[in-house]
């Protein structure tokens, strides 16, 4: 018998997704560069299902039934195109290529066309729910040909997280759009975990509350309008005592945050798109902020707020901070779904955002109950201009609105940073704002750069003779 799928790159990923199709029934072709990792994967799991042996790509390519489905999970970048090009001498037309691994989209994007030129079909598919979710049902963002999505869309659903019966994998739209989404799916992550951290900050720092009752606050909050896998597994971080020293572990952890690039292509994107996504813009900063250790030791020392204008009841600050980072956390997904949007038009994808907030509830890291708001705030409006105005998300950070103010304002005055809440109550405030400033920045640049202005009360463009007689041209 042939395989209904070959999976090469046989890391944790790449082994991880093929158990996952061996458990689901399907007959699974294995390959990788050097050979360990597929007998390891055999001798350690092969009895979990159908998997068929390989060493080489011939040998792969022959035990796959037509039209043959290749999914690679191999490294992002030339290993990625070095094995494509690889698969792509060895298959025929209609067969298609999955690349499954984290991809600039702008990668798959030009993929996708020297492929189709080839005859061959190829999915650049965004997988999000790390080794676990590989394993046990990731939530899956494929684009590509939506005439691959006949034959390969049953087997990604099927191993795909399932919510309420529905599966975390639908067709997100032509070449690039799926890994396009995924990335903004992580730049969301990025912006979800700062702001986490940051409400973690103000319990710690602003009302001295030990780490194992903000553990204890975390949870609690589990279970409310703030469900979601983040804030499931912060509580379990921070109830984690290190063994060695007594402490919570998160006190021996240094605190310089990594980062291996999809944050950073989000928010180069989203420059590149003109779309204002603060919120994950602050949180790619405040990592490289952690991470310039020589810079913050020097910095030591400089003069800080005022420590004794900290709130006095515990209780009712908490609730603020819970309030703020729900708010704050609307906004970060408005803006990434603004930026989705935008992409979305940029390079004519048509993503449907209902259907992607459907497919990111369940499997993958940014997995909440919110995205059932999310689903049902476009349901009932497919064109909403921002999420923020949606019913529900408009009552939510109204009622919250506040408390936010008050968070921000406390933590200015005691001197702990906020980047994350207080650029999304600035976005939410300018937003809102009949009048911005944006018309002095208009003056400027005409006076110093004759750049013109349009004017409130009447069409056209107009220039004023600052360095004459400063009387107004119309162009
Ligand atoms: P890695 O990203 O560490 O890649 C290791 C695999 O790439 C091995 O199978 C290795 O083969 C193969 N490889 C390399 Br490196 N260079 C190659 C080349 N020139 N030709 C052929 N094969 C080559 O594995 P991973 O962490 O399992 O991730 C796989 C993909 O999934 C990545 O794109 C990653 O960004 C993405 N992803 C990862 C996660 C996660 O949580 N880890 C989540 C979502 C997506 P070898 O065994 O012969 O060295």
């Amino acid at each position: 018998t042939k395989a209904q799928i070959g999976v090469t790159g046989l890391a944790v990923m790449g082994s991880n997704i093929a158990r996952n199709f061996a458990r689901h029934g399907y007959t699974v072709a294995l390959h990788n560069r050097s050979i360990a990792k597929t007998d390891a994967l055999i001798r350690d799991h092969g009895s979990e299902g159908a998997f068929i042996r390989t060493e080489s790509v011939a040998e792969f390519i022959d035990a796959l039934e037509k039209p043959r489905r290749v999914l690679i999970m191999v490294k992002a970048g030339d290993a990625t195109d070095a094995v494509i090009n690889e698969l792509a001498d060895a298959m025929e037309t209609g067969d298609i290529i999955i690349d499954g691994g984290n991809s600039l989209y702008t990668d798959t994007i030009r993929r996708e066309k020297a492929m189709a030129e080839r005859g061959l079909h190829f999915v650049g598919a965004g997988i999000s729910g790390g080794e676990e979710g590989a394993l046990n049902g990731p939530s899956i963002m494929p684009g590509g040909p939506v005439e691959s999505y006949k034959s390969l869309g049953p087997l990604l659903e099927s191993i795909s997280a399932h919510v309420d019966g529905e599966p975390c994998c639908t067709h997100i739209g032509p070449d690039g759009s799926g890994h396009f989404v995924k990335m903004v799916h992580n730049g969301i992550e990025y912006a979800d975990m700062q702001l986490i951290g940051e409400a973690y900050d103000l319990m710690r720092r602003v009302l001295d509350m030990p780490v194992a009752d903000i553990a204890k606050v975390f949870d609690g909050w589990n279970s409310g309008d703030l469900e979601s896998y983040l804030v499931e597994i912060t509580a379990q971080v921070l109830a984690q005592v290190d063994t060695a020293t007594g402490t919570p572990l998160v006190d021996v952890i240094v605190d310089a945050a990594g980062q291996k690039g999809t944050g950073r292509w989000t928010v180069k994107s989203a420059l590149d798109l003109g779309i204002p996504t603060t919120g994950i813009a602050e949180a790619v900063f405040a990592r490289a902020l952690s991470s310039a250790t020589d810079q913050r030791a020097a910095a030591q020392g400089l003069a800080g707020g005022t420590p004794g204008a900290a709130p006095t009841d515990t209780a009712a600050f908490t609730d603020d901070i819970r309030a703020a980072l729900y708010a704050s956390k609307v906004v970060a997904y408005a803006q990434g779904f603004d930026q989705i949007a935008a992409g979305s038009k940029e390079y004519g994808w048509n993503v449907d955002p209902g259907a992607l907030a459907t497919i990111w509830r369940g499997g993958c890291i940014i997995r909440a109950q919110f995205l059932n708001r999310i689903r049902e705030a476009y349901a009932e409006n497919p064109d909403l201009p921002s999420l923020l105005l949606a019913p529900y998300f408009r009552e939510a950070v109204e009622s919250g609105v506040d408390a936010w103010r008050r968070v921000v304002a406390t933590a200015a005055t005691v001197g702990v940073p906020v980047p994350a809440f207080a650029s999304s109550l600035s976005y939410y405030d300018a937003l809102r704002s009949e009048r911005l400033p944006a018309a002095l920045t208009q003056g400027l640049r005409d006076y110093f750069g004759a750049h013109t202005y349009q004017r409130t009360d009447k069409p056209g463009t107009f220039h004023t003779l600052w360095s004459g007689d400063r009387s107004e041209v119309e162009q």
